[in-house]
């Protein structure tokens, strides 16, 4: 397979000004109809030949302006339509054939369940006809839908409907009309038997839309969140940005088979059911809370994506990076925001740093790419969202309100760049982002190393910072950045210091700038050595280095005005206490966790706190992901053992502050998925789940009859983990089987049921995995399946999956070889633990590379192809 490189874009030389499409739909044979009006680009010669994308399709009928094409004017070859010679104006009419029920890959039109559904972004359109399918192509669309009338009752498409009617032999037909141009990346079509939930809302400009939300049958109960969550970002973005919906309509469909979470299309959005439907006993408030986040995230992209989309796929983050960062903004206006964004850094600093340090590192914008459905990644999502986080704080909320709006209003209806972003925030700040442009084109972690020196006869502190982004595939000498290093300085009694920098005050809070491979800066008039707090609310996306004490750890932790830096101080004396307990379990010593954890961890359990969901948090130990990214060579053992010995002992020095903690946070009120009660049942489960780990029997109960009373599907699930991970069979197994046939009837549980046992940390559960992956609920044709089960074994049980034998290994290849028939896209994404081999130790990364090179050997999809290519390179 070839790459293709940004060097290399050439604007389309006809532009498409109208389509339109009739789809016959048929399980096995549907005919797509297309008549498309096609322009010359103003600035192109004569005599260019029209170059028009398709894959799998069956072509019946090609004719320019009524006339069929002889053999001799076209040539269909590598997945491409060339016709020779075509006028300036002129009006192609294609007709295909493709075969929806065929389509596991999941791109274009295919079968779900009993419905038709389709994902065109980034390139599925061209399995549906004939097209110029890229971003940079805009048209209107008109669409006709004709199907079974009994079968297929609802059939949508973008836009409103504008005509329908009965058809001889039961079916009937109805065409919709999509005044917006669009790229083809953004057509759905929905046809099944469906029923909705209906709601309007009225804009700030007073006109009426209306609001659908569809599903089958068995899921209207399911839908209510979602159209709350709807209404709440739409309101949001109309307050936050000035953005208003534009369409009569805005439509919802639940679809059980899906690749993403959901998909923006042009006022009819298309998600994974697992992103919308919900209700209290099925649906954990995690995941309401992704629900909400991922509501809102698809329908801000109407304006960030829709009206204002990206000139080619390399600028995919201009949309995906702001609305992420829209979309966080969000929460943290709805929900905790401290919550929030300590979430999004857990995150992005495991999963994306992992990523930039690996073999698929790339930049926010790539710049060559060989398979573009590989790059929706973290990278681009979560560290572009951190860019634009980044030139927000640079220039200003205010400042960067104006650009937003400058950028809307001068690009609405057009395919533009990154540049184009950036340079509208330099425009309306005065700000020079040059140096800034390089977060975009330098794939890596940028590493910055602190050192501060106090110096008591001038009653100065000098904070030094140097920053160093390490080499990444293909770019081996790396640029400084412009990176903003918010922090604050404390005084040895947790008070905030006042930073005075030449004569001028600024507060206890200040932005350094950082531009330079090494700066420095001096604070006055100190009467004491500080201990500084970097990189509070985590300004930029950088690994941050400066050698704190234990004690300063602790002091920031309990003292530190920004929240995040309190809840970072904590994780990083935590790190601090699990290192020393590494190294006794590899000398085979006793581990014993450092006391000052104890202590500060008491501290918190004993005062006031008016932040529950924070607090939770706080009480989480890092992640074995984290901890793992701290390492040169990742020891899954060491960490898994001393994680499982600290909770242990925090539990058993720590019971009665657990069980007051416990009892204080039940809650009487019926559920609902609010900021206070998703904070009190949190720290309630956290807290359940220390006094388990001391390995009472009392706490087990305490457990089961949580999980009996069946409250809700949080407190349910969260003791369900805690019997099915704990060695009392006699409690576990049980509550397994109680759950499994109580929920077999609904998929989106079963994922959980899936998820709880293959985390169990104990060694059986590879058995069990095996076991589950000949379940009936189970499919490997079913991309929420395939995460439940095979994503979270392999993501989240690292000491299992990472088995010495290999045996993880080899479970992972299998699956992603017998994926990548069926849907590349998954297999792509599934392999990514295997291709972070060297990260590991010797044994382990042979093993791993083994598996790799299996994998090579079969005839894989270009999805495939390029990642375990880059993985071997
Ligand atoms: N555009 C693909 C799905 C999403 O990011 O919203
Ligand atoms: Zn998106």
């Amino acid at each position: 397979p070839q790459a293709i490189y940004l060097s290399d874009y050439q604007p389309p030389a006809y532009q498409v000004t109208r389509t339109e499409l009739t789809f016959e739909l048929d399980p096995h044979a549907t005919r797509v109809r297309a008549r498309l009006h096609l322009e010359r680009h103003e600035d192109q010669g004569q005599g260019e030949a029209l170059v028009l994308n398709g894959e799998h399709l069956t072509t019946l009928e090609l004719a320019i302006d009524g006339q069929t094409l002889k053999d001799d004017e076209y040539r269909i070859e590598n997945e491409r339509l060339t016709i020779f010679r075509v006028p300036e104006r002129f009006v192609l009419d294609t007709e295909v054939e493709i075969d929806p029920a065929a389509n596991t890959a999941l791109e274009g039109l295919y079968v779900s369940g009993s419905m038709f559904c389709t994902q065109c972004e980034p390139e599925g359109f061209r399995r549906i006809t004939w097209y110029p399918d890229r971003p940079d192509v805009m048209a209107t669309f008109e669409t006709t839908i004709i199907g079974d009338r009994e079968q297929l009752p609802v059939m949508l498409s973008n836009g409103n409907p504008v005509e329908w009617g009965e058809l001889p032999d039961g079916r009937h037909f109805v065409t919709w009309q999509d005044p917006h141009p669009k790229p083809s990346y953004l057509f759905a079509l929905v046809a099944g038997e469906l029923e909705k939930l209906e709601d309007r809302f009225t804009t700030m400009s007073g006109r009426e839309v209306t609001l659908q939300l569809w599903v089958e049958a068995r899921n209207t109960d399911k839908t209510e969140w979602a159209m709350e969550s709807l209404k709440r970002a739409m309101r949001w973005d109309e307050q936050a940005y000035g953005r208003e919906y534009d369409l009569d309509r805005f439509m919802i469909v639940a679809v059980d088979d899906f690749n993403m979470g959901a998909m923006e299309n042009k006022g009819l959005n298309i998600f994974n059911s697992a992103a919308v439907l919900a209700n209290p006993a099925t649906t954990t408030d995690a995941a309401f809370q992704r629900i909400d986040t991922i509501v809102a995230h698809e329908y801000f992209h109407n304006w960030s994506g829709n009206r204002v989309t990206c000139r080619d796929w390399f600028q995919l983050a201009l949309k995906e990076g702001f609305t992420v960062f829209r979309d966080q903004s969000y929460t943290e206006d709805t929900q905790s925001a401290a919550v929030a964004r300590i979430q999004n850094v857990a995150m992005l600093r495991t999963a994306q740093f992992a990523e930039d340090a690996g073999p698929t590192a790339h930049p926010v914008r790539p710049d060559h790419f060989i398979e573009i459905s590989n790059f929706y990644t973290l990278t681009i999502y979560e560290k572009g969202a951190e860019v634009v986080r980044m030139l927000r704080n640079l220039v200003g909320p205010e400042t960067f309100r104006r650009g937003s709006d400058r950028y809307f209003e001068r690009f609405d209806g057009q395919a533009v760049r990154v540049e184009d972003f950036v340079a509208t925030m330099a425009e309306v700040s005065g700000l020079d982002l040059d140096q800034f442009m390089r977060w975009y084109s330098q794939a890596g972690t940028p590493q910055l190393s602190v050192q501060g020196e106090y110096d008591a006869t001038a009653r100065q502190y000098h904070l030094t910072i140097a920053q160093h982004t390490p080499a990444t595939p293909g770019q081996p000498d790396k640029q400084p950045l412009h990176i903003p290093v918010r922090m604050g300085l404390l005084g040895p009694d947790g008070a905030s210091l006042e930073l005075v920098v030449n004569g001028e005050s600024h507060g206890t809070d200040t932005v350094l700038a950082l531009q330079q491979e090494r700066q420095s800066w001096t604070f006055e008039q100190l009467d004491v050595a500080p201990v500084p707090s970097l990189l509070r609310g985590f300004s930029a996306p950088v690994q941050l280095d400066y050698n704190w004490s234990r004690d300063d750890l602790a002091l920031l932790m309990r003292f530190d005005e920004d929240g995040f830096n309190r809840w970072d101080g904590g994780q990083r004396l935590a790190l601090a206490a699990l290192e020393d307990m590494m190294v006794a379990w590899r000398a085979n010593e006793s581990m014993k966790l450092d006391g000052r954890l104890i202590e500060a961890w008491r501290g918190l359990l004993n005062s006031p706190t008016d932040d529950r969901a924070v607090l939770a948090e706080m009480l989480r130990l890092p992640t074995e992901a984290w901890i793992a990214e701290q390492q040169s060579v990742v020891d899954v053992d060491a960490i898994h053992a001393a994680r499982e010995a600290a909770i242990s002992q925090l539990a058993d020095n720590l019971y009665v502050d657990f069980e007051r903690t416990y009892h204080a946070n039940q809650l009487d009120a019926p559920y609902a998925p609010t900021p206070e009660q998703i904070a009190a049942r949190s720290l309630k489960n956290v807290a359940l789940g220390y006094m388990v780990a001391t390995g009472e029997r009392e706490p087990l109960m305490l457990a089961q009859a949580q999980f009996e009373a069946d409250h809700n599907m949080t407190d349910v699930r969260a003791a369900l983990t805690l019997l099915a991970h704990s060695d009392a069979s006699e409690l576990g197994d049980p509550a397994i089987r109680a759950f499994g046939e109580r929920w077999a009837h609904d998929p989106l549980v079963m994922d959980q049921w899936f998820a709880t046992q293959v985390t169990r940390p104990q060694q059986d559960v590879m058995e069990r995995l095996k076991f589950l992956m000949e379940h009936q609920a189970f499919s490997l044709k079913n991309p929420n399946r395939v995460r439940a089960l095979i994503g979270t074994f392999v993501n989240s049980n690292r000491v299992n999956f990472h088995r010495i034998d290999g045996e993880g290994y080899r479970l992972l290849a299998d699956v992603v070889i017998e994926l990548n028939q069926l849907n590349p896209e998954i297999a792509a994404r599934m392999v990514t633990p295997l291709t972070r081999f060297r990260r590991f130790d010797e044994q382990r990364q042979r093993l791993m590379r083994a598996e790799l090179e299996r994998i090579r050997q079969e005839p894989l999809s270009r999805n495939l192809y390029e990642v375990v290519a880059k993985a071997l390179a």
